[in-house]
């Protein structure tokens, strides 16, 4: 096929064993330092003046986007933060890196940024070249990538696909469109826009936009008072930790939630919205960060091929090497690449890879006017160069097995408060007792100067930028002891 199909992941090919211990950004902070509470005076002035323009109850603090550097997040009131959740897992390779302000410095660059074009329209003699060497050399083994905007419409998009290839299969493979199916589609009605679905999981955590909130599962939050699809959505393994001591038991949950994709797949189609895709993230992050077996995602795909429904991995969260290998589910070991895989964050941009049977056959069916972002593939050229030459994924998996090391003997220390460590590379998760201690660790590891997230009902998660040391490891496991102390 193409060449492509046989490159997998070059990046991780090419690493070399060696290590660094000096810092990956030349004068990075030494540790937290904090000058005020957090928010601070600055902060909480900005913040109502932000609030009179537009709701703002989420926000934390303003930062410094100047004076932030590496691993560590400045505030406007001059406190240096340890980021360990780095903007929602989004920074792939910290603040302020060098070789990403380097990037417009380039005028070729600097142009392909200025000069926004609509993409599916009017590409710079740049495109293809760039989308070969730059996304296509870490494609996880499919041919194919079609750009977009963020991680909720590289999923909208990439369900179109799933549609639009299930119903070219029934239909036959050059088979035009009917008239009824012309018109009925424009007035939302079937033959032209039929009942369909998608099977996604309790837990889930997709997008917020209406396709992609449709297989969104984790918080009402997210839901309340938007129209949905009557589309199934089955169990996710709920595994009991550590995993070594309960394989039994996880198997057969395995096994509970794969029959029960079984059952929905054929209840769906029987009752005349044929599944017509999967879609599933390797971890789920949002919903708490619930790993499932690798022999999960095999049976699933086999699910899937069986009732000739689509297999889409969604690694917004956990792609770009963060688990230690640059795709999750490569640590799957899948006997053929997933049909589609969506990716954003700290891609950089959004987007997804995808098989040729994914390809509509006509144009302008998976559009919009820019379609991506050629500026954000320039950076993310330069970031890729990073990974490679310092070695990246090989740090992430150093500094994840100290990290893990760390979670697991404070769990040992303090069993009553934390449980449930898990996760790959530095990717991990442990669990509170409850979700008020759960905030409350948050709340006062930030006031320590550490950034955590939380996700799930108890879960506190980690998300480091690649360039994550073990030297923050030690302030993140250092002051993490105190505050569990304190409680
Ligand atoms: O509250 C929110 O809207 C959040 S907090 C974290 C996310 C969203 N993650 C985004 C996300 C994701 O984790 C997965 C697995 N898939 C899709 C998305 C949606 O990406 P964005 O936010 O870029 O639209």
């Amino acid at each position: 096929m193409h060449m492509w199909s046989k490159t997998v992941c070059p990046i991780l090919q090419n690493v070399a064993k060696t290590s660094s211990i000096r810092t990956y950004v030349k004068g990075e902070p030494t540790g937290p330092q904090l000058k005020t509470e957090i928010p601070g005076p600055i902060s909480r002035k900005l913040h109502a003046e932000l609030n009179a323009i537009q709701p703002s109850d989420a926000v934390q603090f303003f930062a410094d986007y100047n004076k932030s550097l590496g691993n560590y997040i400045v505030d406007v009131d001059g406190n240096i933060i340890l980021d360990t959740y780095n903007q929602i897992a989004s920074i792939p390779i910290g603040y302020n890196h060098p070789s990403l302000l380097k990037v417009f410095q380039n005028e070729d660059n600097l142009k392909a940024l200025v000069n926004r074009p609509a993409l599916g329209v009017f590409p710079g003699d740049y495109w293809p070249k760039k989308l070969r060497n730059v996304l296509l050399s870490v494609a996880p083994r499919l041919p194919n990538v079609t750009t977009m905007m963020c991680g909720s419409c590289s999923n909208e998009n990439a369900y179109k696909a799933m549609f639009i290839a299930y119903r070219r299969h029934q239909r036959g493979e050059n088979v035009d469109f009917t008239d009824l199916e012309k018109e009925s589609c424009v007035s939302n009605k079937p033959p032209g826009a039929p009942d369909l679905s998608l099977l996604s999981f309790h837990g889930a955590f997709h997008g917020r936009t209406l396709g992609a909130l449709a297989t969104t599962h984790s918080k009402a939050i997210h839901k309340l008072d938007v129209p949905s699809f009557d589309w199934p959505i089955a169990p996710f393994p709920q595994y009991k930790y550590p995993l070594e001591e309960n394989q039994r038991e996880n198997e057969a949950e395995d096994k509970k939630c794969l029959a029960a994709v079984e059952d929905l797949i054929q209840t769906y189609n029987k009752k005349g919205k044929p599944v017509a895709g999967i879609v599933i993230e390797p971890i789920q992050s949002e919903g708490g960060d619930n790993e499932a077996s690798p022999e999960f995602f095999q049976q699933l795909q086999k699910i899937a091929k069986k009732y000739g429904a689509s297999y889409l991995i969604d690694e917004v969260q956990t792609g770009c090497g963060a688990t230690g290998k640059f795709w999750a589910h490569e640590h799957f070991n899948l006997e053929s690449p997933p049909d589609i895989v969506t990716f954003s964050k700290k891609m950089l941009t959004g987007g997804y890879y995808h098989s040729i049977d994914m390809r509509p056959n006509q144009p302008y069916r998976i559009f919009n006017t820019w379609m991506g972002d050629p500026g954000k593939i320039a950076l993310l050229e330069a970031c890729l160069e990073t990974i490679k030459n310092e070695n990246l994924l090989d740090n992430v998996i150093k500094v994840g097995d100290k990290l893990k090391k760390g979670l697991l003997r404070l769990e040992a220390e303090f069993p009553e408060k934390i449980n449930s460590t898990r996760g790959r590379g530095t990717f991990l998760a442990v669990n509170a007792a409850t979700p008020a201690l759960r905030d409350s660790i948050i709340a006062k590891m930030k006031q320590k100067g550490v950034l955590m997230g939380g996700c799930g009902d108890q879960s506190l998660r980690l998300r480091p930028s690649l360039i994550f040391q073990e030297r923050h490891a030690d302030v993140f496991l250092e002051r993490f002891r105190q505050i569990l102390n304190e409680h």
